[in-house]
C-alpha cells in the first residue's frame, strides 16, 4: 500500500463530530404475510406505546416496535421485573430491520454469499434488574423484535422504555426548503432522498448503514453531489478525498473503498471505473468550493489515476476486456463492462482536462486532450454500430441500456446524435438492462444532459415512485419493480435498504427542478 501519512492525518483531522437526537417508539405492530405488499409483508399496529408499558412479558412473548421512520443509532432499553424477585437471568434476543422481511423471515434460513453477520440481531443475558441497558453497537433499522426467550417462573418483565441514540454528520437545518410550486410526490421523494442522504452521513459518507458501513468512491460520487445541493458538509467530502488519496493500492491505483477502524486503511479492492471516479470527485468538490489548496494537493494523485486508466488501452485505443480485472458499473452477471469502462474513461478524462485548465498545467492538458481524442476516436472506429445505431462492447458485441448511458455521460457523440441514442435506447429497450439505482441515476443524469428533462423526470417518478409506493422510508440499494426479492447477494435479507447511491433524487430535484 502507498500511505502518505499527512493526507491520513489531514482525514483524520476532518473527523466529524456527530450529531445525535433521541427518537422514540411510535407504534407497536405485527408484520403480516400479504402477496400484495412489498416482498410479501405488510406490516399493522397491534397496541399503543402506553398498552405495551403496562403489559408483561415472559418467557417465550415477544413483540415488535415501530420507530415510525429510519434510524441509524445507539438503542437504550430500560426493563424491570413483574412478579417475584428476579430468581434467573433475563435472556432476550432482539433482531433489527430495516424491513419488514428482516423482522419476519427467520435469519437462520439466509444463504447468502455475503456473510450472515451482517443481520442484524443480538442475544442479551441481564443479571440484574430493573437495568437501563445500551447496546454498544450501532444498528440501522425502523423496527426491533424483541423476544424474551427466558425470564423464571416467578417473574417476568416489563419495559419501561426503548429509545435510539439517532446519529448523524448531517445537518438537516442546513437544507434548504424547496419552493411551494413543487408537486406533492417530488417534495416526498426529496424528503425521502436527503434522509436516505443523512442516515449514510456518519464519520465518513457511508454506502448503506446497515452494509457495508464503509467509504466506496463510487457511493461518494453520488453523495457528494446530492450533498453539495443539500447539508453542504464540504468538509466530510474532503474527508474522504484525503481517505482516498491518502492510501492507495501498491501501483498508486485509488483503492475502491476504506475502513476507517481500528485506523485508517484501504482495502485490496481495485475497481476500474471508481479509481478513475477519483477524478470527477475532485472535480466536482472543486466546483462545489473553489477549494484550490486540496485541488493542488491532490491534483498529482488525480492525474496519476488518468494515466493509470489510459495503460489499460491496446493498440487500437480501446479499454482491454480480459479475466484480469473488475469495473463495476452495475451489479448485472450478463453485462459486459468494456464500451462503459471505456465512457467512463473518457468521461474522467474530461473532469480532468477541466482540472489541468485551471490548474494551467499545460502538459498535462495536452496529453489528457490526445487521450480524449484517441479514445472517442477508438469508441467511434470499433465500439460504434452504424447497423444497430449502439454501442456495442466486448467480444460479442453486446448492445446494453449500460454501454450506451455512458456513452452518452461521456458526450463521445456530437449533442443531437447524443439524444437521438438515448430516445432510440428508451424506444428498443435492451435486453441487458439495469439493476441498481445506481445505473438508473446515470440514465437520469444522461436524459438531463442531453435536455430530456420530461422524460428524465418522468424516469425517476417511475422508479423511486415505485419504491415510494412500495413503502420506502429511505431508497434502497436496489430495486427491480418486476422481482422486488431481487438480490446481487443471493437474498433480499442482506440487501441494504438505505443506501447512498439511491439518495439522488434530490440532486436531480434541486438541481434541475428548482
Ligand atoms: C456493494 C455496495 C457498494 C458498492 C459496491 C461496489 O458492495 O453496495 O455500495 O459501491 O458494491
Amino acid at each position: 500500500m502507498l500511505i502518505d501519512q499527512q493526507l491520513v492525518e489531514k482525514a483524520e483531522k476532518l473527523m466529524p463530530s456527530l450529531q445525535t437526537n433521541e427518537v422514540e417508539i411510535q407504534n407497536i405492530i405485527e408484520v403480516i404475510a400479504d402477496d400484495a405488499a412489498f416482498q410479501g409483508w405488510r406490516i399493522k399496529q397491534s397496541m399503543t406505546p402506553q398498552e405495551w408499558k403496562e403489559r408483561s412479558y415472559g418467557k417465550n412473548d415477544s413483540f415488535i416496535v415501530d420507530f415510525g421512520d429510519h434510524y441509524v443509532g445507539y438503542v437504550k432499553l430500560a426493563i424491570k421485573s413483574v412478579g417475584s424477585p428476579p430468581d434467573a437471568p433475563l435472556k432476550l434476543k432482539l433482531t433489527f430491520g430495516e424491513m419488514p422481511c428482516e423482522i419476519a423471515e427467520p435469519f437462520e434460513s439466509y444463504e447468502g454469499w455475503l456473510s450472515s453477520s451482517w443481520l442484524q440481531e443480538e442475544l442479551l443475558f441481564v443479571d440484574v434488574l430493573p437495568a437501563e441497558i445500551r447496546l454498544p453497537r450501532r444498528y440501522c433499522f425502523r423496527y426491533i423484535k424483541v423476544e424474551v426467550l427466558d425470564t423464571s417462573v416467578k417473574y417476568k418483565v416489563a419495559f419501561d422504555d426503548i429509545h435510539c441514540d439517532a446519529v448523524t454528520s448531517g445537518d438537516i437545518l442546513q437544507v434548504a426548503a424547496l419552493p411551494a410550486s413543487l408537486p406533492q410526490d417530488i417534495v416526498e421523494m426529496d424528503r425521502i432522498a436527503i434522509k436516505t442522504l443523512q442516515d449514510c452521513m456518519q464519520t465518513v459518507f457511508e454506502d448503506g448503514p446497515k452494509r457495508d458501513r464503509r467509504l466506496w468512491i463510487g457511493d461518494l460520487r453520488l453523495q457528494a453531489q446530492a450533498n453539495y445541493y443539500t447539508f453542504q458538509n464540504y468538509d466530510l467530502v474532503k474527508r474522504c478525498l484525503y481517505l482516498f488519496g491518502g492510501m492507495r493500492l501498491e501501483d498508486g491505483t485509488v483503492g475502491a473503498c476504506v475502513f476507517e477502524k481500528p485506523y485508517a486503511h484501504v482495502d485490496d479492492t481495485k475497481l476500474y471505473d471508481y479509481a478513475l471516479f477519483f477524478v470527477s470527485v475532485l472535480h466536482d468538490y472543486y466546483e462545489a468550493t473553489k477549494d484550490m489548496d486540496v485541488l493542488l494537493e491532490l491534483w498529482p494523485i488525480a492525474m496519476e489515476q488518468l494515466e493509470i486508466g489510459v495503460k489499460r488501452l491496446d493498440d487500437r485505443g480501446i479499454v482491454a476486456d480480459d479475466s484480469t480485472w473488475w469495473c463495476f458499473t452495475d451489479w448485472h452477471d450478463e453485462l459486459n463492462k468494456q464500451a462503459s469502462a471505456q465512457a467512463v474513461l473518457i468521461y474522467c478524462l474530461k473532469h480532468g482536462r477541466e482540472l489541468a485548465s485551471i490548474l494551467g498545467k499545460q502538459e498535462h492538458y495536452k496529453y489528457i486532450t490526445e487521450k480524449i481524442q484517441l479514445t472517442t476516436n477508438a469508441s467511434m472506429q470499433y465500439l460504434w454500430d452504424e447497423n444497430e445505431g449502439f454501442f456495442v462492447s466486448g467480444e460479442n458485441g453486446q448492445v446494453s441500456w449500460a454501454s450506451q448511458i455512458w456513452m452518452a455521460l461521456a458526450e463521445v457523440l456530437p449533442s443531437e446524435l447524443n439524444a437521438l441514442l438515448l430516445e432510440r435506447l428508451l424506444e428498443e429497450s435492451p435486453s441487458v438492462g439495469m439493476t441498481t439505482p445506481y445505473m438508473y441515476h446515470h440514465l437520469i443524469e444522461a436524459l438531463f444532459l442531453v435536455g430530456h428533462n420530461e422524460q428524465a423526470i418522468t424516469q425517476m417518478q417511475a422508479y423511486w415512485g415505485g419504491m415510494m409506493q412500495d413503502g420506502a422510508d429511505t431508497f434502497w440499494e436496489l430495486y427491480n419493480p418486476n422481482d422486488k426479492k431481487q438480490s446481487p447477494y443471493g437474498s433480499n435479507l442482506i440487501n441494504s435498504y438505505c443506501h447512498a447511491w439511491s439518495c439522488t433524487p434530490t440532486y436531480f430535484i434541486r438541481k434541475y427542478l428548482v
